[in-house]
């Protein structure tokens, strides 16, 4: 189905969400449509920031909003779908459109198998009528259905729309790219090279995918690795767990911009504990880029410095602060992070991109697991 005539039968004029491969059509038309257009289109930090916002917009407007998301961000909606959205609270309407990972009856990575397999079940659990769309669904069923969805959203209730494989397309074009030179695979190898034999915890998609292939490539072991597949966001949380837990080990973390935004809090609360073991790397892109490009607020557009993610690591405490744009400046800062003392942080600034023929891993979430513990207990 057509994106466009798909949304025509919405009616809506507002989204806001955190993009996903499966929803690329309508990542990419709102991009090419409304950019981060604040009145029409916001990307946000997590899935339950979108649902906030969104209820924001509701109650300054009346009108409905469009809260888009990958299923495995339903688990962070959790709590303002329960507490805030729902009809025994506040009795906030708003139209979800969730990209289905892990669809059943189709191969998926290990991290979307489970969530996979949960997603309608969640969306039963918190009372959400919802359809499904594929690649054969027509927009006359649409039409019909937003009949009956119509009045769930005068009586306040939310809705859903799960996408499958192919369920939306768009034919426009849109290339996101930015300044940078580096490459995030030329900064994970980097982060190898000066790591030597410490533990990397690194952050959920192409980063892990391109260290696990780095390591193939160079014949090393994996098991200094610890490829945080899912649960974006929290790779430099486990690196904390495990630097407080392991003094006498060095401990990296390898972030994305798009995963550090997701769960903020976290870099306060790293600084606020300073474990002197940790090194906390972000590949600064300004992108979301393992699911298509789409910008995090970190971009840096035409008429604004973004944030910077260095001065975020200095007020929370980060004790040696590092900002690379080049080979050298990086090489730099891995080697004052290697020698460091105090908990580091680089802000390493990537084109956005990768490798066309990227592969995944190869072993086992469970085999990375027990691999990596044996290793830290050497
Ligand atoms: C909770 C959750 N929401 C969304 C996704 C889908 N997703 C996977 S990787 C990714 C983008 C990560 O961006 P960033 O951390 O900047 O890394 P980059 O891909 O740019 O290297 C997203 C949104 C997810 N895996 N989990």
């Amino acid at each position: 189905m057509k994106i466009e005539e798909f949304l025509e039968k919405l009616n809506v004029d507002f989204f806001t969400g955190v993009p996903d491969s499966r929803l690329k059509a309508l990542c990419n038309y709102l991009m090419c449509k409304y950019k981060v257009d604040p009145k029409h289109h916001i990307i946000a930090a997590n899935e339950g920031n979108a649902v906030a916002i969104a209820a924001g917009y509701h109650l300054a407007t009346g009108k409905i909003p469009v809260v888009y998301m990958q299923n495995s961000g339903e688990g962070n909606t959790l709590n303002p779908l329960a507490s805030l959205t729902n009809p025994e609270v506040y009795n906030i309407p708003m139209i979800l459109i969730i990209g289905w990972r892990g669809q059943p009856g189709l191969k998926d990575e290990p991290q979307h198998v489970y969530q996979g397999k949960i997603t309608t079940e969640f969306l039963e659990m918190m009372g959400i009528a919802y359809a499904e769309i594929d690649e054969g669904t027509q927009i006359k069923e649409i039409e019909k259905l937003m009949k009956k969805f119509n009045e769930n959203l005068k009586n306040g209730k939310n809705v859903a729309f799960v996408v499958k494989e192919k369920g939306l397309e768009f034919n426009g074009k849109i290339k996101y790219k930015n300044s940078y030179k580096l490459s995030r695979e030329k900064i994970v190898e980097l982060v190898t090279q000066y790591s030597e034999n410490d533990m990397i915890i690194s952050t959920t998609g192409k980063a892990s995918r391109e260290l696990f292939e780095i390591r193939e490539k160079n014949h090393e072991n994996h098991n200094t690795d610890f490829l945080t597949v899912g649960s974006m966001g929290h790779a430099s949380s486990i690196a904390l767990g495990i630097a407080i837990n392991k003094p006498n080990k060095k401990i990296w973390c390898i972030d994305g911009d798009g995963a550090a935004l997701m769960h903020l809090g976290a870099m306060a609360v790293i600084g606020k504990y300073k474990p002197k073991n940790m090194i906390h790397v972000v590949v600064n892109n300004g992108a979301h880029e393992t699911v298509g490009g789409m910008p995090t607020v970190f971009c840096n557009d035409e008429s604004k410095k973004s944030i910077s993610l260095a001065d975020i690591a200095l007020d929370c405490g980060y004790e040696k602060v590092f900002v690379a744009k080049t080979e050298k400046e990086l090489e730099f800062a891995l080697h004052e992070a290697k020698n460091a003392t105090k908990l580091t942080f680089v802000e390493a600034y990537s084109a956005i991109g990768a490798r066309k023929d990227l592969g995944r891993p190869t072993t086992t979430p469970i085999e990375n697991k027990e691999a990596f513990m044996k290793k830290l207990q050497q």
